[in-house]
């Protein structure tokens, strides 16, 4: 029989039965994949193959993370940070991510995942520049990293289009698409994500699902059980991990980056918790108990994968201290130099984006500095206000 004889493919069979075509939601949250137990304990055939050096990498930069967290907050604290967002609790999503992919992939950051642009060799004192809103610090593009999208899902479409564009030069790099458990339910993401599906884009979609997007829980937020599964709509493959698991990240997402570098669009979600506040703007305890900040406090991922590699034998060449020191002076070194970088003047987010002002811009711009000449004082007000 002929295609045509049996129709379209997507006419698909008929049947008498209601209950067989319709198509329900999954009645419980799908599981995710998991290699070293909150407690450290692992099944020493699941560990994937990755050298005591790498191990040893991996807990470097998970450090690294924490160090510039706790930093940055108490810098925005004394008022020489702009508006910061902590990635605590996500070490390992971030940097588990981040170690899977290739020398040549590309990043497409949202704006938590610090350590992930640190390891495609973004320097420490553009993380610094760029929270303290210096534009200079977006022009990552020698480092294969596209600059954060605050506007949450607009860099889907972005990020999507520019891996249909390696895979239409035959280029062998892969996209990775960092973003919340947010940012499906925009349009935006929608649309990007469809548009990769039809077009076979390398674009991997990595999702460190926090629980919410600021105050909305994800159950608020959307009435899928999980964002992996969202991927069934269009067509494409989604995986759950353990986001407090590193080797499990790593691993998902390295079998993963395979299946997208064939042209197979693919989401994973790596399940996790923020511990901070959504930024140094949130107060959390207004809409979730310190009940289950506790419960996930207990499952955090760098002290589970310190277990791990107790059990491993691993942690006797580890001298975690100097570790931490030296993450510490990594940070100092940059805040000396994020200090010392010629100081930007307001009017450079009207420079950045166009070689020639469009009309439009040349007339904000132009507003703007007859407003600053009439009231010079706002100018100081614009760089010093109380920044959140
Ligand atoms: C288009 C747009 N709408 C609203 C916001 C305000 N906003 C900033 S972060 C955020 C939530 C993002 O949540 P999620 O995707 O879960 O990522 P998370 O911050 O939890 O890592 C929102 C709504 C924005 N930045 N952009």
């Amino acid at each position: 029989m002929s295609q045509l004889d049996e129709g379209p493919a997507y006419l698909g069979a008929a049947s008498e039965s209601l209950a067989e075509c319709t198509i329900s939601e999954p009645e419980r949250t799908p599981p995710r994949y998991q290699i070293v137990d909150a407690d450290g304990s692992y099944d020493e055939s699941q560990v994937p193959a990755i050298g005591d050096e790498e191990l040893i990498d991996l807990y470097r930069w998970m450090v690294l993370q924490q160090v510039v967290d706790d930093r940055m907050v108490k810098l925005q604290r004394r008022g020489e940070m702009g508006t910061y967002a902590s990635v605590r609790g996500q070490e390992a999503s971030v940097v588990g991510c981040a170690f899977a992919l290739e020398d040549d992939d590309w990043l497409f950051p949202y704006g938590r995942e610090g350590a992930a642009e640190l390891i495609q060799g973004m320097p420490l004192r553009d993380l610094l520049l760029y929270w303290r809103g210096v534009e200079d610090a977006n022009k990552q593009a020698a480092n294969n990293t596209f600059p954060p999208a605050i506007a949450i899902g607009t860099h889907i479409p972005v990020g999507v289009g520019f891996a249909w564009g390696m895979r239409l030069d035959d280029d062998d790099a892969i996209a990775a698409l960092y973003h919340g458990d947010g940012h499906p339910s925009t349009g935006e993401y929608q649309a990007g994500v469809n548009f990769g599906s039809v077009v076979d884009a390398p674009a991997l979609l990595f999702c460190p699902n926090n629980g919410y997007s600021i105050s909305a829980s994800f159950e608020q937020q959307t009435r899928a059980k999980s964002v992996a599964q969202k991927g069934i709509a269009w067509g494409i493959d989604g995986i759950r991990v353990d986001g407090n698991d590193v080797l499990a990240v790593y691993d998902a997402v390295k079998t993963a980056r395979e299946h997208v570098a064939d042209g197979n669009p693919t989401i994973v979600e790596a399940v996790t918790y923020r511990l901070d506040a959504h930024t140094t703007n949130d107060d959390p305890s207004r809409y979730r108990d310190q009940a289950e900040v506790d419960w996930w406090e207990d499952r955090e991922p760098v002290g589970r994968f310190e277990s791990f590699l107790q059990q491993r034998g691993v942690w006797d060449d580890i001298d975690p201290a100097a570790i931490r020191e030296e993450a510490n002076e990594q940070f100092d070194e940059a805040k000396a130099a994020a200090d010392a970088f010629e100081k930007r003047d307001v009017s450079e987010m009207f420079e950045y984006l166009y070689d020639d002002l469009p009309p439009e811009l040349e007339r904000q711009l132009k507003d703007f500095e007859s407003f600053l000449e009439a009231r010079p004082d706002a100018y100081d007000y614009i760089e010093h206000r109380p920044k959140g």
